[in-house]
């Protein structure tokens, strides 16, 4: 960063072999937040060559898993130790508020902590044949190379869900942050230097995805690719990566419904679940613009309170307090860049063409200090339908398109009717229908009465569109493991199969 080399290959920091550099910009106001070295292909082909010779060579698939588990341990110590500088590198890069940036590294940090424990636990499996002198054992290993590459509105957290269990299992690694987010997993890598991680087993480049992508991709050295980010992306690298039959793991965004039922306007000794509902909507669709895979962008309301819903949505909508994440005061930051924000806005602009009713936003903020960020106002589009491209696409950003339902089977229908499968929201005061409903959701995660909460420890990953494969939990782990049968016969004698 600024001068500094950026690019961690076997274990040597490193400048570009070009010398070539990029200009990280703060969206908040447009200024270059840091000049960071951008990797050519002949780096990442140089930091695969380096993760194999540590994979085949180095001790790290061998080590001890006590002894991984605490070099783990360590990164997460040391997370927590510099949280702050990395908290102030994430809000500066991406625009999110400080008060998330730094969720965000005490996330990153549990993941670590899960992980070492998992490890030390994840023990092998003796299978019984019914024969005593056989002893069946199966045993996991680390798959070997992975090339992990992950998207820009939850930078390091994201890297961290591929990097945790991918050293868990003993593997070596690429990892590609995003050209446009880069700066705290370079902050990172420091520290997993500084951890002990022997040379080698984590390599960083980062770098455009189009001019690196073929090198990480399509690479015979590479086992497994772990990718976050855009669905059409992810269809590339898949294909990409066919013709070696390398693994793939993907996770590409969602369009996620959010259902809320009347009852949750019905008063119960004198309490109702309306202002929470409003509020989990609210947030859902809102926290960091909208830039958030498993963001509620698609609210699902039965018709008897959707004008009441819709009226109690916007208002709160309107007094969302917009600025640079740095201001303690600022509730949301703007969009990640000036491209994306014209994406945004081009959605905004098909949403009125297609005869969605704008309720509020759908602009940028008047306010003259915000005039060099990329924001955008939070928009509410009622009276849509599944036909609108702006209900069915991912638009990344703050935009909440509204549909109604009469029953409980038209809830369901248009829940699942998206191509992706992420995440859904279903709030009602009926834990039965709450149950029923979480249940005929096609969605990898489902929040009943409640939204956007996740734990290292569960699962997370998509259905349909969404992708395949799972981060997090044990399933986590798993991706980054190759399974082993080991047949043992401790009483060997002829099979007596062919007679002559
Ligand atoms: O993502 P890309 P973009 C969605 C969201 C957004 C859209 C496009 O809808 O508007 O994707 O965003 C690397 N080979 N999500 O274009 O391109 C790239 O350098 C290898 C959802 O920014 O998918 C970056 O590191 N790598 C999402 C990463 O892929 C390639 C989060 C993601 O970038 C590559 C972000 C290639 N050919 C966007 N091309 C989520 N699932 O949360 C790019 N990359």
């Amino acid at each position: 960063m600024d001068g500094e080399p950026d690019l961690y290959i076997g274990g040597r920091w490193c400048h570009a072999s070009d010398r070539g550099t990029r200009d990280v910009v703060n969206p908040a106001d447009g200024s270059i937040a840091a000049v960071v070295d951008e990797a050519t292909p002949d780096d990442a082909t140089a930091a695969i060559a380096a993760a194999r010779a540590a994979f085949d060579d180095g001790p790290w698939p061998d080590t001890a898993v006590a002894e991984r588990a605490a070099v783990l341990d360590r990164i997460a110590d040391l997370l927590q130790r510099d949280k702050e500088e990395l908290s102030l590198l994430e809000t500066r890069d991406t625009g999110k508020t400080l008060a998330e940036s730094r969720i965000d590294i005490d996330d990153v940090t549990s993941v670590f902590r899960y992980y070492a424990r998992l490890i030390a636990v994840a023990a092998d499996r003796l299978v019984d044949v019914g024969d005593p002198a056989i002893v069946s054992r199966v045993v996991r290993e680390p798959i070997g190379v992975c090339v992990l590459i992950a998207p820009w509105n939850y930078p390091l957290l994201q890297m961290s869900w591929k990097v945790a269990p991918a050293l868990a299992a003993g593997c070596t690694m690429v990892a590609k942050p995003s050209e446009v987010t880069p700066l705290s997993t370079i902050a990172f890598t420091h520290l997993v230097e500084e951890a002990g991680v022997p040379a080698g087993v984590v390599n960083l480049v980062q770098g455009s995805g189009a001019v690196l992508g073929e090198a990480l991709t399509t690479s015979a050295d590479v086992d497994f690719i772990s990718f976050t980010g855009g669905l059409a992306t992810g269809a590339t690298i898949s294909r990409a990566a066919a013709d070696n039959v390398t693994k793939v793991a993907v996770e590409l965004g969602g369009k996620n419904p959010h259902i809320v039922f009347a009852d949750v306007a019905t008063d119960v000794a004198g309490h109702s679940d309306w202002d929470a509902a409003v509020d989990h909507v609210l947030t859902g669709v809102f926290l960091h613009s909208g830039q958030v895979c498993s963001a509620g962008t698609r609210l699902i309301v039965e018709e008897s309170i959707a004008d009441d819903f819709v009226s109690a949505l916007a208002a709160r909508a309107e007094t969302i307090r917009m600025g640079d994440g740095m201001d303690p005061a600022s509730e949301t930051g703007p969009l990640v860049s000036e491209q994306h924000r014209a994406k945004v806005e081009s959605y905004v602009q098909l949403g009125i063409s297609e005869g969605a009713k704008l309720i509020t936003g759908g602009a940028r903020p008047s306010d003259p200090a915000l005039a060099d960020g990329s924001f955008y106002l939070p928009t509410i589009f009622d009276h849509c339908d599944r036909s609108m491209r702006i209900v069915q696409e991912e638009t990344f950003g703050p935009i909440l398109t509204v549909e109604r339902f009469t029953d409980e089977a038209e809830a369901i229908r248009l829940g699942n009717d998206t191509e992706y499968g992420l995440a859904a929201g279903v709030r009602t005061s009926d834990p039965a229908r709450g149950q029923r409903v979480a249940r005929a959701l096609r969605h990898g995660t489902v929040w009943l009465n409640d939204f956007g909460y996740y734990t290292a420890a569960a699962e997370w990953g998509g259905y349909g569109k969404s992708g395949n494969g799972r981060e997090l939990g044990p399933s986590g782990l798993a991706e980054y493991q190759e399974t082993k049968h080991i047949w043992h016969n401790t009483a060997p004698a002829p099979a007596g199969w062919f007679k002559g």
